[in-house]
């Protein structure tokens, strides 16, 4: 049976598109189930789906993951394992940590800054937490692609890459001041055909949550 992915809307679900961006980049074959977030298809199904009723989800095999990294360590090893981590033990180490960096924080980023895949949007008011958040992040990407030759974080495309797919997708919307290198990066996602069917997708849902449409 083929992993099923649960995911949220395209627009909005940051969470969602860093396991589906994995699997499309890579070729690994999932069933999509999307569940409207703030939908009553979502009050009904979502507890069934997720034990914390939040997504992405992965159902394979009897087995239910409910949480993105985990998802993503899960798709590399069953699917991908030479897209998991990075060969090298240093960048190994650090692929990791920044990938634990973007899953525990960048909360300035996350809050004033949400993920929207239908059009750009103006800069929110620049705090001096979300300017560090930003300055870190940049620093982070122009480090690694520095010292791996690019093209992505670490060299290869890796499970950092997923990661970070929603924070390329933050920056484009909102045109977020960056240095060349972190431009770049982001740049080099919005070639990808995966990114480009993301937005597609994101482009023909018909629901609408408020509080997202409103900057
Ligand atoms: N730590 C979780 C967080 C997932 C999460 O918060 N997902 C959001 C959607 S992007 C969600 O399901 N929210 C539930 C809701 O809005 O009711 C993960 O990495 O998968």
């Amino acid at each position: 049976m083929k992993p099923q992915l649960i995911i949220g809307n395209y627009s909005y679900s940051s969470w969602s598109l860093r396991p589906w961006i994995f699997a499309s980049h890579l070729g690994i074959d999932l069933e999509v189930i999307r569940l409207p977030m703030r939908t009553p298809e979502w009050k009904t199904r979502i507890a069934g789906l997720s034990p914390t009723k939040t997504v992405p989800a992965l159902h394979h095999d009897g087995l239910v993951v409910w949480d993105s990294l985990a998802v993503l360590e899960y798709l590399a090893e069953q699917f991908a394992a030479k897209h998991a981590w990075p060969q090298d033990k240093n960048a190994r180490a650090t692929a990791r940590a920044a990938s634990c960096e973007m899953h525990s924080g960048f909360t300035a980023l996350r809050g004033t800054m949400p993920m929207y895949c239908r059009g750009a949007r103006a800069m929110p008011a620049m705090t001096e937490a979300l300017e560090a958040d930003i300055t870190r992040i940049d620093k982070l990407w122009s480090e690694n692609l520095s010292l791996y030759g690019g093209p992505w974080l670490f060299g290869e495309f890796c499970i950092a890459d997923a990661m970070f797919a929603p924070v390329a997708s933050r920056f484009k919307t909102y045109n977020a001041p960056l240095s060349k290198a972190a431009q770049r990066y982001v740049d080099q996602w919005f070639e990808q055909s995966a990114m480009h069917k993301w937005y597609q997708l994101a482009e023909a849902e018909v629901e609408r949550i408020d509080s997202y449409e409103q900057q």
